[in-house]
């Protein structure tokens, strides 16, 4: 599927963007059934909310087993400003939402039918994946004004393998513009140290600090902007961003968290399967 210089260019950069990749038909299909998972949230069930800050510390809460829990289920987070002073949302409930995860690519029949097939699995082998396991799915809505930031980070700190092998599958289901809160990555940085790790012990999860090297700022970071149906591919060890969007345009994104077989899956990452959920690859 890729040219020799599309793999030389993923191994220098540590990412590809693939223009193209999913029809207007395969787009419509997911964001439609996102929108619906969305709409059909149990507010009282939930109203957990993502933020990349929350990662950061230790938690053992209500929210925690929502969250840990959804490593194997469908579940949806809110946006961090969804809720006014008085906790009532100031959105409708489905603009209201920052995510759906993690497991509806096993869980979903849209999902499962837009995360898998020979395409993918001919692309994952030519950056160097033989067999494939798909540990995440995240629906991000990135919702019009209230869309929040996802700080710099990097995947491998949340899906260690020995050797390292995590590789993000991210679509754009909408054009995703400066304006809108697009990626940024920092080319070649997937060269540089992994500074972070997020482990789990028990029900309880952490983020343990590893190497002091800067995250990456506008003089080495280039915005990723990209159109509906593009896929951009990336290393595990390359940092990325994205901006709020405080713009009136949605920035729904898709992404796939995907590791080698050949390599082993550390017992401290927050997703583990079971026997009776077994892990599966693009086919
Ligand atoms: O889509 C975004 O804004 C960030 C996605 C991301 O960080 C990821 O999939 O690892």
């Amino acid at each position: 599927m890729l040219t020799n210089k599309q793999k030389c260019d993923f191994k220098d950069n540590g990412f590809i963007v693939l223009p193209g990749f999913k029809s207007a038909a395969e787009l419509s299909a997911l964001k439609a059934r996102a929108n619906t998972i969305a709409a059909a949230h149990d507010f009282d069930d939930s109203q957990e909310v993502f933020s990349t800050a929350r990662q950061r510390g230790p938690q053992a809460d209500k929210g925690q087993d929502y969250f840990l829990d959804s490593g194997n289920e469908v579940r949806c987070f809110f946006e961090e400003k969804a809720f006014g002073a008085d906790g009532a949302l100031i959105q409708p409930l489905a603009q209201s939402i920052n995510k759906i995860g993690h497991a509806m690519h096993d869980l979903d029949d849209v999902f499962r039918k837009f995360s898998h097939g020979e395409k993918l699995a001919e692309l994952a082998l030519d950056i160097g994946l033989g067999q494939t396991q798909i540990w995440q799915s995240m629906y991000i809505f990135k919702q019009p004004r209230i869309g929040g930031q996802v700080d710099w980070h990097q995947d491998a700190s949340f899906f260690k393998t020995t050797p390292h092998s995590v590789t993000t599958f991210w679509f754009a289901v909408d054009d995703a513009t400066l304006e809108n809160g697009c990626l940024w990555v920092e080319p070649g940085g997937h060269k540089t140290p992994l500074r972070q790790k997020f482990i789990r012990e028990g029900r309880q999860t952490k983020m343990i600090d590893l190497d002091k090297t800067p995250w990456p700022d506008t003089d080495s970071a280039v915005p990723v902007e990209v159109e509906a149906g593009t896929l951009v591919c990336f290393n595990g060890f390359l940092p990325h961003y994205s901006a709020p969007n405080i713009s009136d345009k949605a920035r729904h994104a898709y992404t796939l968290h995907v590791t080698d077989a050949a390599c082993d899956y550390a017992p401290e990452n927050w997703i583990q399967r079971s026997k009776d959920f077994p892990i599966g690859g693009f086919v």
